[in-house]
C-alpha cells in the first residue's frame, strides 16, 4: 500500500484539512500519516471566537524522531500552513521524507475570493510560493495564484488570463500547476493544468452549480494526491477529483444547514471508489 503523509491544520468543526483529507485519502486505498501543524476550535471562516492553537514547535522534534526511523513516503502533501516556519519544514519535509519518485504536492489553502483567509499577514504568500515552487504539483485557486505572482486578483479574468497566471507561477520545481474552480462560460466549472515540461494546458469542467461552498479545495487536493500516488495520470486526476468534488457539494445542497460545516463528502465516497475502481 502506498503511504504518504499530509501536513495541514486540524479544524475540530467544519469539515476542511485534516477532517477531509484523512477519511478522503484513506477512501481511496492509500496510508495517510500527518503532521498536525495547528489545532483550531473551527475553521476560520465561522464567525469571531474560534481558538488556534499552534504547533510549530512539535514539529521539528517529530521529523527528527522521523529521521532516526528512516521514514519516507510515497507523497508529501501541504494544506493549510500557518507561519513561515512552518513553510520552511515543509520544503524540509519535501527534501527529506520522500522515497525515490515520490510527489511533492502543495496546496497553499490560504485565500480565496481575492482575499487572505483572516489571520494572514500580507507578507505570507511570498513564504507560500516558495512551498509550491519546491512542489511538483500545486493546486492554487486564482486569488491564490495571482497573490503569489503578484497579478491583480479580478473575479472576471479570462480563460487566457489564467492560463498566463498558471504560466508565471510555474518556475522552480514545478511540473504541473493546476488553477482550481475555474469557469468555462456561464455553466461550467473545473480546473487549467499547466504542464510546464510540455509548454502545454490541459482543461477539464464539469457543471458549475448555483452555490459556493467552504472546504472543496481540500476536497479537490486529497483527491488529486489519492490519485497521483495511486499512478493516475494528472489528467485523470484532475478529471476525478473536479467530479468528486461536484458530486460533494450536490450532496450538500440537499442539506442546506451544513453550509458552514464544509461539504458533504461523506455521502459522495461510494461515488469517489467506483470512479477510481474504473
Ligand atoms: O479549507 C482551507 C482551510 C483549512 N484550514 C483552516 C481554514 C481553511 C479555510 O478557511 O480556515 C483552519
Amino acid at each position: 500500500m502506498k503511504r504518504i503523509v499530509t501536513v495541514q491544520d486540524i479544524s475540530c468543526v467544519g469539515r476542511c484539512s485534516l477532517t477531509v483529507a484523512l477519511p478522503v485519502i484513506s477512501a481511496m486505498g492509500v496510508e495517510a500519516a500527518v503532521v498536525p501543524t495547528a489545532v483550531l476550535s473551527t475553521h476560520t471562516a465561522f464567525k469571531e471566537g474560534f481558538t488556534f492553537h499552534d504547533l510549530t514547535g512539535e514539529i521539528p522534534s517529530i521529523l527528527d524522531h522521523w529521521t532516526r526511523e528512516g521514514f519516507k513516503f510515497d507523497a508529501v502533501y501541504s494544506g493549510y500552513l500557518g507561519s513561515k516556519e512552518q513553510c520552511d519544514l515543509v520544503i524540509r519535509m519535501f527534501e527529506d521524507y520522500t522515497a525515490e519518485g515520490a510527489l511533492r504536492f502543495a496546496d497553499p489553502a490560504m485565500a480565496d475570493g481575492g482575499k487572505l483567509y483572516p489571520g494572514f499577514s500580507e507578507s505570507f504568500p511570498e513564504e507560500m510560493k516558495r512551498v509550491c515552487q519546491a512542489a511538483d504539483v500545486i493546486v492554487p485557486n486564482i486569488t491564490e495564484a495571482c497573490l503569489m505572482t503578484g497579478k491583480e486578483y479580478r473575479d472576471d479574468f479570462s480563460n487566457e488570463e489564467m492560463k498566463e497566471v498558471a504560466k508565471c507561477l510555474a518556475q522552480g520545481n514545478i511540473r504541473y500547476c493546476v488553477i482550481t474552480g475555474a469557469p468555462k462560460g456561464q455553466d461550467k466549472l473545473g480546473a487549467i493544468c499547466y504542464d510546464r515540461e510540455n509548454d502545454s494546458f490541459f482543461e477539464y469542467y464539469n457543471e458549475k452549480l448555483p452555490v459556493q461552498f467552504h472546504g472543496t479545495g481540500d476536497i479537490f487536493a486529497s483527491t488529486m494526491v489519492g490519485a497521483l500516488t495511486r499512478g493516475r495520470t494528472i489528467g485523470e486526476a484532475i478529471k476525478l477529483a473536479v467530479d468528486y468534488t461536484l458530486e460533494c457539494m450536490k450532496k450538500t445542497l440537499a442539506d442546506p444547514d451544513s453550509r458552514w460545516y464544509g461539504v458533504n463528502f461523506e455521502e459522495a465516497i461510494p461515488f469517489l471508489v467506483k470512479e477510481l475502481e474504473k
